[in-house]
């Protein structure tokens, strides 16, 4: 087995359904990546101590799923300098626009790369991560190329929607 380049965290089992889309999207690019529940509130001591020491450990950037008072990113940020992708997962009474202000609002010293709320912030969180790796992995950087033509290829297939 490799050691995972690629830690997804998220605070509760319920926030899977979204950031699955994030490890989907590492499995398609062939990047070794873990997926943990760490709860910034629930379980303060297993995320200081998953933060800390995520860099010994070997991964490379932690991918941070959360909603509501979302403070799962800004907490393992704050504990690791590692890059920290922070997922604003959907809310039931706001609809992730809580999760998303509650992530992307951090103070001047700590950053958190804040992606979009849901299954495409998600996705984008997987090939952000991705795209990070592939500064130093030129194989990994091909995978990315040819998964970006496809991608346009399938749009350009489309032709009429209306024949659809
Ligand atoms: C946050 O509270 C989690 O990230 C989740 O999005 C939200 C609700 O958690 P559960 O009550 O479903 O466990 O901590």
């Amino acid at each position: 087995m490799t050691s995972p380049l690629v830690g997804i965290i998220m605070g509760s089992i319920s926030d899977w359904e979204t950031m699955r889309h994030a490890s989907e999207t590492l499995s398609q690019l062939g990047v070794p990546h873990e997926t943990r529940v760490v709860s910034a509130h629930r379980t303060p001591d297993l995320l200081f101590e998953y933060a800390a020491q995520a860099e010994s450990r070997g991964l490379r950037v932690i991918i941070a799923g959360a909603g509501g008072a979302a403070h799962l990113p800004g907490m393992a940020a704050a504990k690791t300098s590692l890059p920290i992708l922070g997922v604003p997962v959907e809310s039931a009474m706001l609809r992730g626009v809580d999760s998303l202000l509650s992530i992307v609002q951090m103070p001047a010293g700590i950053p958190v790369g804040t992606l979009a709320i849901g299954k495409a912030g998600a996705t984008n969180a997987g090939l952000l991560a991705a795209a990070i790796l592939a500064t130093t992995d030129p194989e990994l950087r091909q995978r990315l190329h040819e998964f970006r033509a496809k991608q346009t290829e399938k749009v350009l297939a489309i032709g009429d929607p209306r024949e659809m």
